[in-house]
């Protein structure tokens, strides 16, 4: 289904005299607010394909109904998306399970609803109908140079996918690790991935990036061969300029400091991209700024701070991602929530008074310091981020507009109640 625009101006006709009172009054208290609503214009957060399904744990799945259940239908719903926020322009794919069947039409679909393709995702976490290796004890690292020969020639071709469609990036994330003390000889297995990685960065395209995602544990539940960000960097410096670490939120050990992880990758220029999402516990994929709001702004401060250091571009520099599961709610809506909270988070960051950061910081002025963040993440953004979308021609509200008009509901009829999106 197609969001007509006649229904978000209508949407916004309504808001328009509550926002513009909200809007200005923000105003009047920051001298920097039409820089602040550029920025926040460009900022485009991709949407994975694998986040427009229900994903369930591994106690069981409780469907969703009217999901995506081709290619074509997940392009769709990030385009409803973007037409409601205009901040969700891209789409990344994971293969196998998003194939393009018929290429040419596929980037008709996807640059009608004014959407890009992201990395694509290789998948060498489960084993795949007709494949000759089992990937159940590792695939970059097993010890059979079989398995691992299959798993770089995947990896090759999702990069060949991914040229068709334009993306610029590969990422890639892998389940190896050890379950059990003995199990993997630590060593061997970092330099089969590395070797492996080597083979695959040989065929990256001049233009494209190679992200390599870490994470502390699971599916392997004593060691991740790439387990950390350390890991990550390791292999990245040692592949070459276009590898970079990619930064998943949920990937860490309780209690990690992912703020100062995010400021020492861009000041050693390595890191890549980013997954968003939330959690309490582990690996949780919940909607990102629903448990750690102040986190997720921690996170923005560094990054605006070591961007601006080193003069990136904050929309084009990195690959920014949400990497979510939903096993409650409307997945759209969810991303929609999500796609907020990023917004707001990357808002009070830009606000964060610099100078007067630095002037506390070097004086020792740990109270000042504390003020002026917690100053900046106690702000309202909320009309400013509106304000944003407003100028795009997206929806004042996009969750409320979503509601109003039913959308679930009309993807059922279209597409039945029982279509289960393929994917995790
Ligand atoms: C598994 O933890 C995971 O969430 C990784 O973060 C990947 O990015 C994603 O799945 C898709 O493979
Ligand atoms: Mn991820
Ligand atoms: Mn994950």
């Amino acid at each position: 289904m197609i969001l007509e625009k006649k229904k978000i101006e209508e949407h916004n006709a309504v808001l328009l005299e509550q926002h513009q009172r909200k809007f200005n009054f923000f105003k009047q208290e920051c001298d920097t607010v039409e820089s602040l609503v550029s920025k926040l214009q460009r900022f485009q957060i991709a949407i994975p394909s694998w986040a427009l399904g229900t994903g369930g744990t591994r106690f069981g799945r409780f469907s969703g109904k009217g999901e995506p259940a081709t290619l074509e239908q997940k392009i769709e719903d990030v385009g409803l998306l973007h037409a409601l926020n205009k901040s969700s322009g891209a789409i990344s794919l994971h293969i196998p399970w998003d194939i393009p069947q018929h290429v040419e039409k596929i980037k008709e679909l996807a640059a009608s609803l004014d959407l890009q393709f992201d990395a694509v995702n290789s998948n060498t976490f489960q084993d795949q109908k007709g494949q000759k290796h089992s990937y159940k004890y590792g695939s970059l690292q097993d010890v059979n140079p079989a398995v691992r020969k299959q798993a770089i020639d995947h990896n090759v071709s999702v990069i060949q996918h991914g040229v068709t469609l334009g993306s610029k990036a590969l990422t890639i994330w892998l389940a190896d690790g050890s379950s059990f003390p003995g199990q993997l000889n630590f060593r061997e297995a970092f330099q089969n991935t590395l070797a492996s990685l080597q083979e695959i960065y040989k065929n990256l395209p001049p233009d494209w990036k190679m992200f390599v995602e870490y994470k502390a544990f699971e599916p392997n539940f004593y060691s991740t061969t790439i387990a950390d960000w350390g890991q990550s960097l390791l292999l990245a410096s040692k592949l070459g300029p276009q590898a970079y670490t990619l930064v998943d939120l949920g990937h860490h050990l309780p209690n990690s400091n992912i703020e100062q992880i995010v400021s020492l990758l861009l000041m050693e220029g390595k890191l890549g991209g980013f997954h968003f999402n939330d959690s309490k516990y582990a690996d949780d994929d919940l909607t990102a700024g629903s448990i750690k709001p102040y986190q997720l702004f921690l996170i923005f401060n560094e990054l605006v701070e070591g961007m601006d250091h080193n003069g990136m571009d904050h929309a084009t520099a990195l690959g920014w991602m949400i990497d979510a599961s939903h096993n409650l709610k409307d997945p759209l809506l969810d991303l929609l929530q999500s796609v907020e909270a990023i917004m707001i988070a990357y808002a009070q960051a830009l606000l964060v008074d610099r100078a007067a950061l630095k002037r506390a910081q070097l004086t020792n002025d740990v109270v000042q310091a504390q003020e002026i963040l917690q100053h900046a993440f106690r702000t309202d953004v909320r009309a400013v981020v509106a304000e944003a979308r407003l100028r795009n021609h997206a929806a004042l509200d996009p969750v409320k507009l979503y509601q109003e008009l039913e959308i679930r509901n009309l993807l059922i009829t279209e597409r039945g109640e029982n279509s289960i999106a393929t994917g995790l």
